[in-house]
């Protein structure tokens, strides 16, 4: 943190495609925040932690100025800062979030001739990840003009201004729509925590480090469920093949019950009827599938 700062800041969209999906993972992190009169800010009620809502844009700036230890953001808008300025000391990428997923990808009309990445030589790529596109084109060895676009980049070909772009595609229906279709993958992105490069006070990286154990735990409970059953002691390698369990499920003895056993497995997602028939099928009975709320390795 800053010398003059006894609070850790973390630095958000405040509208846009990873806002509430970012509140919603520090919420599930154990955040509890309280929204500032201006909206700007977001206080962290039982934690040190405040959020600052901003331009994702913003948010690579604010790290490297140490205005925020950490930022949520796009791999892309990240990478695109870091590239741009190679000397400018770099935030670091510590967990990839899950969110957010989509890929910079050269596009070319669909009428195009190019078929391979060497036909992009000495033709014109509108994109609003220059230097993205630039160390890409460099390790290709394919020599391109870069036009660069802030906006509506996808109708630059159309617009006589470019002969293919380089830009975010998630579903492709963008490209679908006005005509192009996918050439190559330059980077694949997703929502990302991000550190700034000016933290270095062993205090803040302990809060650093404990904010992030709680987000990789709420990560990683997503969508695990804990199935309970009880069976023939005979029977548990076959259940056991049959778990989509995350690691070897425990056993436990039975008081007074030598030839059954009780079983815990973590699953990775619900369990649907057809799988707990099927279990039941090998002899289990008792079965139970429980939401996991809170993880911790
Ligand atoms: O206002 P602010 O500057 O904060 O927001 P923004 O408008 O710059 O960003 P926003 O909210 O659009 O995107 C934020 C981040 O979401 C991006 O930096 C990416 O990391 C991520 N993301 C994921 C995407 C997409 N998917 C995506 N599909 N960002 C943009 N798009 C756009 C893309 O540019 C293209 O125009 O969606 C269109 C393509 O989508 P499909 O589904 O038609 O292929
Ligand atoms: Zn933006």
């Amino acid at each position: 943190m800053n010398d003059n700062r006894e609070r850790l800041r973390i630095a958000v969209q405040k509208s846009g495609r990873l806002a509430e999906l970012s509140l919603g993972l520090l919420r599930r992190a154990g955040l509890v925040f309280r929204a500032s009169r201006d909206r700007l800010f977001l206080y962290g009620e039982n934690l040190p932690v405040d959020v600052l809502l901003v331009r994702d844009d913003d948010i690579p700036g604010l790290l490297l100025e140490g205005s925020c230890e950490l930022g949520i953001v796009g791999r892309n808008v990240l990478d695109e800062q870091r590239l741009a300025d190679p000397n400018a000391s770099a935030s670091a990428e510590l967990q990839a979030l899950g969110f957010g997923a989509c890929r910079l990808a050269i596009a070319i009309p669909d009428a195009s001739t190019i078929t391979t990445i060497a036909d992009l030589a000495g033709l014109r790529i509108a994109t609003s990840y220059p230097a993205q596109l630039a160390g890409w084109l460099r390790a290709q060895g394919v020599d391109a003009e870069i036009v660069v676009l802030n906006g509506s980049v996808e109708i630059a070909p159309r617009l006589g201004k470019a002969d293919a772009i380089c830009d975010l595609v998630s579903s492709g229906a963008t490209l679908a729509a006005n005509q192009l279709r996918e050439l190559v993958t330059v980077m694949q992105s997703e929502a990302v925590l991000a550190s700034s490069p000016h933290t270095h006070n062993a205090a803040t990286m302990a809060q650093i480090e404990r904010l992030c154990m709680r987000i990789g735990s709420a990560l990683s409970g997503e969508g695990v469920r804990l199935l309970l059953l009880q069976a023939p002691r005979t029977a548990l390698p076959a259940i056991t093949r049959l778990l989509p369990a995350r690691e070897l499920p425990s056993v436990l003895s039975l008081d007074g019950r030598p030839d059954d056993i009780a079983l815990q497995a973590l699953c990775n997602h619900a369990l649907d009827w057809q799988q707990l028939e099927d279990l039941k099928r090998l002899g289990a009975h008792s079965l139970m599938v429980l939401n996991v709320e809170r993880m911790l390795a």
